[in-house]
């Protein structure tokens, strides 16, 4: 019978000096084996066959000590010599049926693949599970064929859970960058969602391959051991979000009223910082609105800095109007820094699709971790939906960072805003006269705001800001947090454009930060009867 195997936690090995130093390959990999690792694969690219075999030999005695399956990279015949569990084929390796001629029914066989048509033929000709790659550029292998990053591995997952019984059975591990700040979100992100709320959801990643990690670790057992712990439990940005959420699929205005009420109380009693990585144009304005919603603001570009800031429970806005490559170096780290600590982390991707080096620098960042909130006018998110894969055409060019006149009906918009959060696991906002708002299942529409809005430098900007202290401060439900925000923000907005002394844009955003400054406290000191204003 063909061994049982767990692919959570799937250990590769590596011989070379730089990884392994100048250790011993089978007490490395023993100290892997007593921190968790739960699947064994040795892959020595330089060794001689005797030395292969030998070596071989000793990882299985030690693997099947904790009833762990070793496979053998490349080399049948040392699989063979060594009887143990399976082989692991590379594109330019001896082909499956081939191999599995070789080995019959009872042994594990794995290929790598990095596209649609090599898992298919992987599948085909009988793979028992597949090594998808190369999810992130590695120092480990240097050659590798494609870089597919999250998207590329959600495409073949998601033709695999739609094409036949067999693409559906086989297992699936994601190879290349995994380490433990970023496990947790790569996992999270390569769970698929349900296409339908009723259909249950389908399979997912079965596990994460790696080699540096672990084996370059300094403390192996250790390394391994944390890694296995982080796979079992939520990752720090879901670990306060609560099963049912605030707010309902269709909820009543009393209800959004609310569930408003109880975020704007939350965010003046506990002040939650915004730490905003923002352009050059909107700090000022960001940070007064930040003080004014009762908000603490820091308005640091400075990555190192980030990994204190993110230990003191606030929220991040990366704003990207002014993407050079310093700033996105800064803005990986921090995302890193949040996505540890579980701080909530806004994604203002200003002006997307307007150069190629704004398409690029998106990417760059939907790669860098996971955000709890991308926002953006109607052109920056259908840049987003071509980043993150759902759109598939290139054809469309963002003129400035305005969002130009609209292109879709409501429904429209709300299909695409709906999608993109599912895809991402994540809350994406899409702002304009109606704001379409949605976590991928519950999908709002919010009619609240002011022309003058949009006449003003920064407006969509110190949005983000705002709703990064809401999602802080309430992190229980994203999205009601998300919408209360908003309101809060666009109400505000309302009753600063119907003040006797404001006559245009100018003096409305004196009047906005009063007014957000006011509805804010009244709300607090119980008069607030303006959420009535909800539409
Ligand atoms: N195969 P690390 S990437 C062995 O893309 C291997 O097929 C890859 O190393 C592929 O965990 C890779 O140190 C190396 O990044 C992964
Ligand atoms: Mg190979």
């Amino acid at each position: 019978m063909k061994p049982q195997a767990d692919y959570s936690l799937y250990l590769v090995t590596d011989s070379t000096e730089a990884i392994l130093g100048n250790r011993d390959l089978v007490e490395v990999v023993e100290q892997a084996l007593l921190g968790g690792v739960t699947i064994v694969q040795y892959r020595d690219k330089s060794s001689e066959t005797g030395i292969l075999i030998q070596t071989a030999k000793a990882l299985h005695s030690k693997c099947k000590q904790r009833n762990v399956p070793l496979i053998i990279n490349d080399r049948v015949d040392v699989a063979l010599a060594v009887g143990c569990e399976g082989v692991h084929l590379g594109q330019d390796d001896m082909d499956l049926l081939s191999a599995r001629k070789i080995l019959g029914d009872d042994k594990i066989i794995g290929a790598t693949v990095s596209s649609i048509e090599e898992a298919n033929i992987a599948v085909e000709r009988g793979a028992d599970y597949l090594g998808i790659g190369t999810l992130y550029a590695t120092n480990t292998k240097k050659n590798t064929k494609d870089i597919i990053g999250i998207n590329g591995i959600r495409k073949i997952l998601h033709y695999l859970n739609t094409t036949s019984e067999a693409s559906r059975k086989v297992k699936t591990v994601c190879i290349g960058g995994v380490n433990a700040s970023n496990l947790q979100r790569i996992i999270y992100q390569l769970y698929a969602p349900s296409t339908s709320p009723s259909s249950s959801p389908p399979k997912s990643i079965d596990g994460v391959a790696i080699v540096s990690a672990i084996i370059g670790a300094p403390d192996v057992q250790k390394a391994a051991s944390n890694l296995a712990n982080l796979i079992k439990s939520p990752p720090p940005f879901k670990a306060k979000c609560k099963e049912s959420p605030a707010l309902p699929s269709s909820p009543s205005s009393s209800a959004i009223q609310e569930a408003t009420r109880k975020a704007i109380k939350t965010v003046h009693s506990t002040s939650p910082l915004s730490h905003n990585m923002t352009n050059l144009v909107v700090q000022n304005f960001a940070a007064s609105v930040a003080l004014a919603i009762g908000a603490s603001p820091i308005m640091s570009t400075n990555g190192d800095e980030a990994t204190d800031l993110a230990k003191l429970g606030g929220g991040l806005v990366i704003n990207m109007g002014t993407a050079t490559p310093d700033a996105l170096t800064n803005h990986r780290k921090a995302i890193v820094a949040y996505n540890a600590g579980g701080g909530p982390i806004v994604l203002d991707p200003v002006g997307a699709g307007a150069t190629s080096a704004r398409k690029e620098a998106l990417r760059f960042l939907l790669a860098s971790g996971y955000f709890d909130l991308i926002k953006g006018n109607e052109r920056e998110i259908m840049a987003v939906a071509r980043a993150s894969g759902f759109i598939l055409d290139d054809s469309s060019q963002q003129r400035g960072v305005d969002s130009g006149a609209s292109l879709f009906t409501r429904d429209q918009k709300a299909y695409v805003v709906e999608r993109i959060a599912a895809r991402e696991r994540t809350v994406v906002l899409m702002t304009g006269a109606t704001d379409i708002v949605s976590d991928g299942t519950r999908t709002y529409a919010v009619s609240n705001g002011h022309k003058y809005l949009g006449m003003v430098t920064g407006s969509g900007c110190t949005l983000g800001t705002t709703i990064s202290a809401y999602m802080a401060a309430c992190p229980e439900d994203k999205l009601a947090a998300a919408v209360a925000g908003m309101l809060h923000y666009e109400i505000a907005a309302e009753y600063a454009a119907e003040r006797e002394d404001v006559k245009g844009p100018g003096t409305f955003i004196p009047a906005f930060i009063d007014e957000l400054y006011l509805r804010g406290v009244e709300v607090v000191e119980g008069k607030d009867e303006w959420l009535q204003r909800v539409k």
